[in-house]
């Protein structure tokens, strides 16, 4: 064993998901082992049982080797490890779960390019299996300001190419298929008989892993076990760069998914998730689903497959995802819980069997099933709806909206703003809030105005400042926040929403139904005054 003496190195505080930082500078010296070392030490390693598992990006491999010998020296006595160090965020919050072990170190920075120039991320799950909870990750932060050693065993690699167990200076690894216990709780959950029947009479999928981690997990499932023709899945080998392409499950970054869903040979039903699996998109032949919608579908069938046949104990969505899911929540009886972003802020509600069904806006749906949101879940729960109901996406999702209103959503993304001139226009957004109630911009009336805050109905901790919102009359909505995944200056994210009950007499298009509530968005924040941006460079 090792002590290495080292001093604090800056800017190592988490954001929305764990830390991100340029992969140069996670394998600058130190940097890395400053973080482990600092999990280590709050947490505590002295014989404990973590799992360790990434995305497959560069530098996901040699990162892996470094945990495994620092946790070695800081005492731990096994660590369970996906094969090839490869883990989906999911199956490693369920792998936590199965193995009742201490938590679990998740290398990814999820939706971010990987490369040796791009993006690589840390995090560190709890026992529950779910993203560490902010008083955590601050005291992690606290950790790294203060650090002045790290512990590391001087030993050769662990093959974790080798499925079986392994020895590593007194710590056992053990080196686990990535895939097979995940699949075995998708079959706990989901209707496999009635899905593998609908692909034998000629449904088509297509499936875009991304060169992701997903793709060893949907060849398994919807193809080998599923049935899915083979070749459903594209792009399914996971690679250090992910190909070059930008894992991000939305129109913009799966626009070859998009192009084949609107073509004049669409399959039934495409899908697509990012870097680290535990995100969704959903496409229908010709129809986009959003994923406000989607949590709101998924949430009013979900007692349609097995494992939800009970009913739900109540749905969570953050703040920014559209009302949808609530309107369903109200015709179930159930309740609804609005939190900030971040998957983290639902494991108190999961946990204490307040909330079955979680969303946000982001492309991310997950259940109790585990502890972070889970991309392939939320494919193949809308594949067990399909199976059941035997109607196309385009009629379910139009007779959802029948039913409950429409809920009009996007989101508008600035990126790679000047952090000074981002923070300028939240401050002044912030200072400009309580004159807000009451005036009209063009037509839409504000009539609330605050900075969002949230008190855990669990727990009581409270976070402050997690986005501004602005609502107008008739239930039209633009929320305001800094991103806190990006590594590359600031991301302003603009979250819009309209409202329109009963039959929909508004074209299609979301951006034109949502139009007024652009114009009044930009107006309050002086967008392009601060950033000198008028336009989005990502719309979701
Ligand atoms: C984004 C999304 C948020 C999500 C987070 C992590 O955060 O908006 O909803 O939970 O990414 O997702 P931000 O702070 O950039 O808005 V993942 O799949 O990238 O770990
Ligand atoms: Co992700």
């Amino acid at each position: 064993m090792t002590t290495v003496a080292t001093s604090p190195i800056a800017g190592q505080k988490p954001g929305t998901s764990g830390l991100r930082k340029k992969t140069p500078v996670f394998m600058g010296r130190h940097y890395l082992e400053n973080f482990v070392q600092s999990v280590f030490d709050v947490v505590g390693a002295k014989d404990k049982t973590f799992v360790l598992g990434g995305d497959g990006r560069y530098f996901n491999d040699r990162a892996a080797q470094v945990i495994l010998r620092m946790a070695a020296a800081n005492g731990a006595s096994r660590v369970i490890v996906g094969q090839g160090a490869i883990l989906s965020t999911p199956a490693a919050s369920h792998l936590i779960r199965l193995n009742r072990t201490d938590g679990g170190i998740i290398m990814s920075a999820s939706h971010n390019p990987g490369g040796p120039e791009e993006d690589f991320g840390v995090k560190f799950n709890m026992p529950n299996g779910g993203p560490a909870p902010e008083g955590v990750t601050e005291a992690i932060y606290r950790r790294t300001t203060e650090i002045s050693e790290y512990h590391i065993a001087e030993a050769q690699d662990v093959d974790l190419g080798a499925i079986g167990r392994h020895q590593l200076a007194g710590m056992v690894v053990d080196v686990v298929d990535p895939v097979a216990d995940y699949a075995a709780l998708m079959e706990t959950l989901f209707d496999f008989p009635a899905i593998r029947a609908m692909f034998a009479g000629g449904f088509r999928m297509r499936m875009d892993s991304m060169c992701a981690v997903t793709g060893p997990y949907a060849v398994e499932i919807l193809e080998n076990r599923l049935g899915a023709a083979k070749g459903t899945v594209v792009n399914a080998m996971p690679l250090p760069d992910f190909g070059g392409m930008h894992p991000d499950p939305n129109p913009t970054w799966a626009k070859a998914l998009m192009d084949e869903m609107f073509g004049p040979d669409a399959p039934d039903f495409g899908a697509a998730s990012d870097g680290d699996g535990d995100r969704n998109m959903v496409v229908g032949r010709g129809v986009y689903v959003s994923p406000s919608d989607s949590l709101a579908v998924l949430a009013a069938n979900a007692h349609l497959a097995p494992g939800y046949k009970g009913g739900l104990k109540g749905i969570a969505r953050s703040m920014p995802t559209s009302a949808a899911a609530d309107r369903v929540a109200e015709a179930l009886g159930l309740h609804h819980y609005e939190t900030p972003t971040g998957w983290k802020f639902f494991g108190n509600l999961l946990d204490a069997g307040r909330a079955t069904i979680c969303g946000e806006e982001s492309f991310g749906t997950g259940s109790d099933h585990v502890r972070e949101k889970d991309g392939l879940w939320a494919i193949l729960l809308w594949l067990n709806i399909l199976a059941v109901r035997r109607e196309s996406v385009a009629q379910i999702l139009h007779g959802h909206f029948r039913r409950y209103g429409r809920n009009y959503y996007s989101r508008h993304d600035f990126e790679a703003i000047p952090v000074e001139q981002a923070d300028r226009m939240m401050e002044a957004l912030r200072a400009a809030l309580p004159g807000l109630k009451g005036r009209d911009f063009d037509g839409m009336v504000v009539t609330h105005a605050d900075d969002f805050a949230y008190t855990d109905p669990v727990d009581g901790s409270v976070s402050t400042k997690q986005g501004v919102r602005v609502l107008f009359d008739g239930g039209s909505r633009a929320v305001f926040r800094l991103s806190g995944t990006g590594t590359e200056g600031a991301t302003l994210r603009l979250y819009l929403e309209r409202f329109v009950p009963g039959p929909d007499d508004l074209s299609d298009d979301p951006q034109a139904a949502l139009a007024p509530v652009i114009r009044a968005a930009h107006a309050i924040a002086a967008i392009a005054a601060h950033t000198g941006r008028s336009l989005p460079d990502v719309v979701t």
